[in-house]
């Protein structure tokens, strides 16, 4: 694509896309297949309440993550907050901040204490040795969070726990499909996370899962997940209404069928990414590890506020003018937001990694219906905004200043 400094549609030239590229784009896969399960459920009459599609999607999640248990739910957030009723978590929890706010809602939602911790500038995931000089008397859990689908550090954290006799969460929201040492995350020691939100690969329009290989955290989390009913008339726990839909599961169950396509797809789109931004000075690409499974569903670079011609905020300007819907995902970092931002504000000194990334990182289309040639176009932007950046600042104070 062969551009002049004023075809940008944020300088008053024409918008380069007829239609806006999303981050989060859903995966429909086979529209007849979703229709027809519709169908099937509207003349059986059974809508929610643990019914067949529902029950076949736990099977066949728990079956293909190799896990004993899969308690599906309405959300990641409220599979979240089951989790953590389900291992009995009381006081702190040691959880980054650069995450969805979600995960750290979920935790304060339940009466727990968020305690937030740095990560690795390299992985964006919790920093285990941050992690393990924040434990204190009062530490119930440490939460790690398998971010753009890379899993953590789910060991070291692990052993931390270990040491200090504390439980561990993981947030796999983003991480359907993907693996670590060879395994799918899902089974770590007590009880993994994961989002089945439209944006997510596995979509059921909204959705959620709580998988663990503990009986006790499985029976505890499918209990709570039905107002605390064991039996009709029988209420032996504490409960919420966390249940997914039948049509939820039914949407899901087409997804799964189609997750390999959807990940090929999301994977063609990465390479494209790929090839097409690299060597922009100022501009680093967060490449997956090729040697595990990933999902690739988020696209995600950083932009140096030193090394380039031009701030993260000017390029998504310039993006946004142009119908590429670039996000900041995950700015700031939750830390800065309330009622966090009001209720710790010491936590916002020592988290120098995160604020560091929350200013730089930026996630790019990715999803259903997004193709390697318009990805190509996306590319062609972002390098003709880096490289001509002193034109385009100069332009947009041009702009300013008529
Ligand atoms: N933990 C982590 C680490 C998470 O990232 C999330 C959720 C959770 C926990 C909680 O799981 P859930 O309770 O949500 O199951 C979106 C999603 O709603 C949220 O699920 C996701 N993470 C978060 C990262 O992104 P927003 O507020 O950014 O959504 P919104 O409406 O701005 O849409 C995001 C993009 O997706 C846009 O570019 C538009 C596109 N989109 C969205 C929807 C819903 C579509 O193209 N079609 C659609 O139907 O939160």
């Amino acid at each position: 694509m062969k551009r002049g400094i004023g075809d940008l549609a944020i300088l008053g030239g024409p918008p380069a896309f007829e239609e806006a590229l999303h981050v989060g784009r859903p995966h429909i896969g086979d529209r007849q297949a979703i229709l027809d399960r519709i169908g099937d459920m509207l003349d059986r009459r059974w809508l929610t309440n643990s019914g067949p599609y529902t029950e076949e999607l736990e099977e066949r999640v728990a079956d293909y993550l190799g896990v004993r248990h899969c308690v599906l739910t309405c959300n990641g957030t409220t599979a979240l907050q089951l989790a953590a009723r389900a291992l009995e978590l009381a006081g702190e929890v040691i959880v980054p901040s650069f995450t969805f706010v979600a995960t750290v809602h979920a935790l304060s939602w339940t009466g727990l204490t968020p305690v937030f911790c740095d990560v690795d500038p390299a992985t964006h995931n919790i920093d285990a040795v941050a992690a393990e000089k924040l434990v204190t008397d009062r530490t119930a859990a440490i939460v790690g969070v398998h971010l753009w689908g890379q899993p953590c550090a789910v060991e070291a954290v692990s052993e931390v726990a270990e040491r200090h006799g504390l439980r561990t969460m993981f947030d796999a929201a983003h991480a359907f499909g993907c693996s670590s040492g060879g395994r799918l995350v899902g089974g770590s020691p007590d009880a993994e996370v994961f989002s089945f939100h439209a944006t997510k690969v596995l979509n059921a329009f909204e959705g959620g899962a709580i998988t663990t290989n503990d009986d006790g955290i499985g029976e505890r989390a499918r209990l709570m997940r039905n107002f605390g009913f064991a039996d009709y008339d029988r209420v032996t726990s504490l409960g919420t209404n966390g249940k997914m839909s039948e049509a939820a599961a039914a949407m899901g169950l087409a997804s799964f069928e189609r997750l390999d396509a959807f990940i090929a797809s999301n994977r063609a789109n990465y390479l494209a990414y790929q090839t097409g931004l690299k060597d922009i000075d100022g501009l680093s690409f967060l490449s997956h590890d090729e040697t595990e499974r990933r999902n690739y569903q988020h696209v995600v670079v950083e932009v140096d506020p030193d090394g380039s011609s031009v701030s993260c905020d000017t390029l998504i300007r310039v993006l946004w003018a142009e119908n590429v819907l670039a996000r900041r995902y995950f700015h700031p970092g939750a830390h800065r937001m309330e009622p966090y931002r009001s209720s710790m504000p010491d936590d916002r000194e020592r988290l120098p990694v995160t604020d560091w990334l929350a200013d730089r990182t930026l996630l790019l289309p990715n999803g259903g219906g997004l193709e390697p040639t318009a990805v190509a176009r996306v590319c062609d932007l972002i390098r003709f905004t880096l490289e001509r950046g002193a034109d385009v600042r100069e332009r947009l104070q041009d702009g300013r200043d008529r």
